[in-house]
């Protein structure tokens, strides 16, 4: 075992308030981890508390204590743990109410900049979810029931209900463990990954029929215009990426979310090696090889199109010269 492990493990031991944080924009993962490393806290007795620098979206909401997640800091937590999160600026409106560094950082993102005075990072596994699950024994905490769904969670939406190209026979094994708890799979499945609401729908109709489609590059954009016109409240774009990966063909998938105040919003999705983190970026985003993300700040969705499209059509055949090189 690791001595950062093994210090992890004394530290958490000897506190007594632990605080358990998040990424902003949570995703199941990181709503997942910081409630699963919650809870798994609690079996060794500690007062622990989570804080999550946006709102837990609805779909995450059946998760035991997501109720209680707060977006402060509690004065008398004397341990901080970052769980998901690959550097300081993704805990957002949490930074500024620090009054001490992050003691733990836990996290699978093979970007992650060790923030932490304990960094565990194992960027070998799909999702911060599944490290914890082999982790928690390591640091002398027990899996439960709330535990094993909080994980599970994080696990089933990171890869994608497991089929991802991170997905490994290790991630299989750690769901394989999380269901020996009461747990149910396609629950947690139908709830985060599969059901969506009439008003997603809609926009994946108005975003699926504005795709364009150039030699492997597939892209399309959802417009604040447009979400007004369906109704369409939530932030994202409910997930019309993932929908344009599935186009044959696609070596790159990018969609531009229009949002207040002269931002765009910009995700990215690559098929073949492309990294296209490394073209967010260049953007001021980031994110993983095959996945990534990046804002762009005073411009219009036509000006952040043209140059995003650019750089990243620049990416591709940069990469198609070195393939044949
Ligand atoms: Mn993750």
């Amino acid at each position: 075992m690791s001595k950062e492990i093994l210090k992890a493990k004394e530290w958490l031991h000897g506190a007594d308030h632990i605080c358990v944080v998040g990424h902003e924009s949570p995703d199941g993962d990181a709503v997942g981890s910081v409630l699963g490393m919650t809870w798994a806290l609690r079996t060794i007795g500690k007062k622990v508390s989570s804080s999550l620098p946006d709102d837990v979206p609805a779909n995450f909401s059946f998760l035991p204590g997501s109720e209680d997640i707060t977006s402060d800091i509690p004065l008398d937590a004397d341990m901080l743990v970052s769980v998901d999160s690959a550097d300081l600026n993704r805990l957002g409106v949490l930074v500024e109410k620090l009054a001490a560094p992050i003691d733990i950082n836990i996290d699978h993102h093979i970007s992650n900049s060790r923030f932490a005075i304990i960094n565990l990072v194992d960027s070998e596994t799909a999702a911060t979810a599944e490290y914890l699950v082999g982790l928690l024994s390591l640091l002398g905490l027990s899996m439960n029931d709330k535990v094993a769904t909080c994980l599970l969670t994080g696990l089933v939406t990171d890869t994608l209900g497991f089929r991802t190209s991170s997905t490994r026979s290790e991630t299989l094994s750690a769901a394989h463990q999380l269901m020996q708890y009461d747990v149910s799979l396609h629950d947690i499945y139908h709830r985060t990954l599969h059901r969506r609401s009439y008003e997603a729908t809609k926009l994946w109709g108005q975003a699926l029929g504005n795709v364009c489609f150039e030699d492997g590059l597939v892209w399309t954009q959802v417009t604040l215009e447009g979400k007004a016109d369906i109704g369409y409240t939530a932030r994202g774009d409910a997930d019309v990426v993932s929908q344009l990966t599935a186009i044959e063909g696609t070596e790159v998938a990018v969609v531009f979310v229009e949002r207040v105040n002269s931002e765009v919003k910009i995700s990215w999705r690559s098929l073949n090696g492309i990294d296209v983190a490394d073209v967010a970026r260049s953007f001021g985003g980031g994110g993983h090889q095959a996945a990534a993300g990046a804002s762009i700040y005073g411009t219009n969705l036509e000006r952040a199109q043209d140059v995003v499209l650019d750089r990243t059509r620049e990416a591709m055949h940069n990469y198609r010269i070195q393939l044949t090189s």
